[in-house]
């Protein structure tokens, strides 16, 4: 069991600390050494006690790392680690020379230990070694050398680790650092158990989880690692970095990594956002989850009453976190700052403070007619709490932005009863309202926010708040024109729109081209763990197949729409070709199927339909709503597509109907099926087809 030293950090491990804090390790601008600064004085009020200094892009931590610092660097870097030791934080110093070592070459290893050496002189006792991205082939010095990658790195680590004197904290990354990256697996990864037989005790080994960016770390995953590695690792946790998507970050609170992690742990330390001082959250949450303990039960009765809620709760944190960072938000950065108050300027005399009182000789008092200055009331602790929520987490958009997709795509998949005069009318009308105002929140903590006396965070919000402000814009357009209210929006319908009406550049059309685009969309797919089993259709499975197909008939009211081809093979009339059949299960039974025929003629002649020659085959697909994962049904299209392909066919055609949209957005999102033209279709049949 762990138990807590006085600065709130735990002690376990044989009375070592828990190391508790953040590593600057993504990819993009480093930090300044005032925002550091800033950062060991939150650190040390929030009762974390590490920084880990590993900011990819410092040309001396990773690409040249074998030159030494100069003069004005070796100043900056000394008067840093001093300020980190004046808040009682451990600076450890990382290099990553992975990219071009050789490991076998024992100037290379000198050179290494020079520069560490240089960086000990400064006045730092802490060290890290990175081998994270890198590549994994070793050149063929080191082929001869050593018998693994793993036992390159190992070696030099160990060289290293013992010519700087054994350091309390030393820290190694290694190339395989999540569990995605083992193979075959955590437990029987060559890498890893070379690894933790080879390095020496004191060697702490950083680890970020089941993935880079892992969504949950369960105890479980924790103990396996650690018995591969003989050790309890330190989270590098990813969890709230954003450096690999420029319309992301991360306002929400740390969360799915249970607290009885860190009896099971050596530290935790967070990789936030690139920009600074977004990071308020994340690391006053992770504070937050440091200093809980999990046997609330068994606490001391002596203890005092701030210990009483030690459980952690992820909304309570959050709260704790912006309520402290909105003081940061209204308190000034600005020597000088605006010549007019930034909140509400009274322009009759009032008893009530101006925010801000340094009204400069320049300030402007408008006349009786003339317009009024523009103002904004202070941001709100609500404010924040929106902006968390559309800034939540990578695998979860928080609750106010649940609730304002969810009903954005009611709104949308209701609109037949925006204007016809049905029951159903007011209450489509009464939740656009109730969307539009959710839109207007947004827009309105737009304004407070640019408004906000601290303009340093603003600036790092700034291009996250526009986007966002102008996607619900664009929703909330879109809503209005779906009500009957104004004409269509410009922006929506126009098939020449302004560049923020098409975003995500080059990089988002590539996405949009690829066939698993959108598959991760948070709200239309959330991670769910469900098992699927696809197996061969067999005869007993007809009754369950037709009913599926009639169900899903009747539910988008197609029983009465003329006829398409595939319904003769749905309904058990035509059987499927041979291997041409699909059911899909979970566990309430069969839940979908696919079926298709090699040669579609006499289907189609049977509702005198002509099929296109390039076209011979068909296809049929239906799961039901409860399947709400759509790779099994991908799954399923592509063994009947390589069966088809094999029999010799050239090309496979489906047909849908407009109005089914899940079907139509679920073969577009294939990527490989194409809308076809053929001849003398009833009117809200489409075909598509995909040549094999
Ligand atoms: C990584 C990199 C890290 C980067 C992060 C998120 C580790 C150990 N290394 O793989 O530098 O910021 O992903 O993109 O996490």
């Amino acid at each position: 069991m762990s138990t807590r030293d006085r600065t709130g950090g735990q002690t376990h491990n044989g009375g070592r600390r828990f190391i508790s804090g953040v590593v600057e390790g993504f990819y993009g601008r480093p930090w300044t050494m005032e925002q550091r600064t800033d950062l060991f004085k939150r650190e040390q009020m929030w009762g974390l006690n590490t920084y880990l200094y590993a900011p990819k892009d410092d040309y001396k931590h990773r690409m040249y790392w074998r030159d030494l610092y100069s003069a004005e660097e070796a100043e900056q870097l000394t008067a840093l680690i001093a300020a980190a030791k004046q808040h009682n934080v451990d600076f450890i110093y990382a290099i990553s020379p992975g990219l071009d070592i050789t490991f076998s070459n024992p100037r290379e290893v000198a050179i290494l230990k020079r520069k560490l050496d240089q960086v000990r002189d400064f006045g730092c006792t802490s060290f890290s070694l990175l081998f994270d991205d890198i590549e994994t082939e070793m050149c063929p010095a080191d082929k001869q050398a050593f018998s693994s990658f793993a036992h390159a790195q190992v070696a030099v680590t160990n060289e290293v680790y013992q010519h700087l004197g054994e350091p309390k904290t030393f820290l190694f990354c290694p190339t395989d650092y999540c569990a995605a990256f083992c193979t075959p697996s955590v437990s029987q990864s060559t890498y890893l158990h070379t690894v933790g037989d080879n390095l020496l005790p004191g060697v702490d080994i950083l680890w970020t989880g089941p993935k880079v960016v892992s969504h949950k770390i369960s105890v479980e995953s924790i103990e396996e690692v650690s018995s591969v590695l003989k050790r309890a690792p330190v989270i590098w946790d990813n969890i709230h970095a954003n450096d690999y998507d420029p319309q992301r970050l991360f306002l929400g609170p740390f969360k799915d990594r249970p607290i009885e992690l860190i009896p099971k742990l050596r530290g935790v330390l967070t990789n936030p956002n690139c920009e600074f001082y977004p990071n308020f959250v994340a690391i006053h949450t992770l504070a937050t989850w440091c200093k809980a303990t999990a046997d609330a039960g068994q606490r001391d009765v002596e203890m005092g009453e701030e210990e009483e809620d030690s459980c952690y709760s992820p909304e309570k944190a959050l709260t704790l976190a912006l309520t402290d960072w909105l003081q940061e938000f209204l308190s000034t950065d600005q020597p000088r700052g605006p010549c007019r108050p930034p909140a509400r300027l009274k322009k009759e005399s009032s008893d009530e403070e101006p925010m801000q009182t340094d009204i400069g000789e320049s300030s402007y008092v408008p006349g009786p007619d003339e317009n009024p200055l523009y103002t904004a009331e202070p941001l709100t602790l609500e404010d924040l709490k929106l902006l968390s929520d559309l800034f939540y987490l990578p695998y979860e958009h928080g609750p106010i932005a649940r609730v304002m997709l969810e009903e954005l795509n009611w709104l949308k998949n209701n609109s037949q009863t925006a204007t016809s005069e049905t029951d159903k009318t007011a209450e489509w009308r009464s939740r656009a309202q109730q969307f539009d105002e959710m839109c207007e929140a947004v827009v309105q903590m737009f304004n407070r926010l640019s408004n906000a006396p601290n303009r340093s965070i603003l600036y790092d919000l700034y291009n996250y708040i526009c986007d966002i402000k102008s996607g619900v814009g664009l929703a909330r357009a879109y809503v209005k024109t779906l009500g009957g209210q104004g004409r269509p929006s410009a922006q929506l319908m126009n098939d020449d729109p302004e560049p923020w009406g098409f975003r995500g550049g080059l990089s988002g059309e590539f996405q949009r081209m690829l066939p698993g685009h959108g598959n991760r969309d948070l709200f239309k797919d959330p991670p769910k763990t469900a098992v699927y089993c696809i197996r061969p259709y067999c005869p007993e499975d007809k009754m369950e197949v037709e009913r599926i197909f009639r169900e899903m008939q009747r539910a988008e009211d197609k029983v009465t729409q003329p006829p398409l081809i595939c319904d003769s093979l749905s309904a058990g009339e035509i059987s499927p070709s041979v291997q041409c059949a699909l059911v899909l299960e979970d566990d309430g039974g069969i839940c979908g199927y696919a079926l298709a025929l090699i040669d579609a003629k006499q289907a189609a002649a049977k509702i005198q339909r002509r099929i296109i020659e390039e076209f011979p085959s068909l296809v049929t697909i239906q799961v039901l709503p409860r399947v709400t994962d759509p790779s099994p049904a991908k799954r399923m299209i592509s063994c009947l597509l390589s069966t088809i392909r094999s029999s010799g066919s050239r090309g496979v055609f489906c047909e849908l109907r407009q109005s089914d949209r899940r079907m139509l957005d679920f073969y577009s999102k294939l990527g490989s099926f194409k809308p076809i033209q053929v001849a003398g279709l009833p009117q809200d049949i489409l075909t598509m087809g995909t040549i094999l």
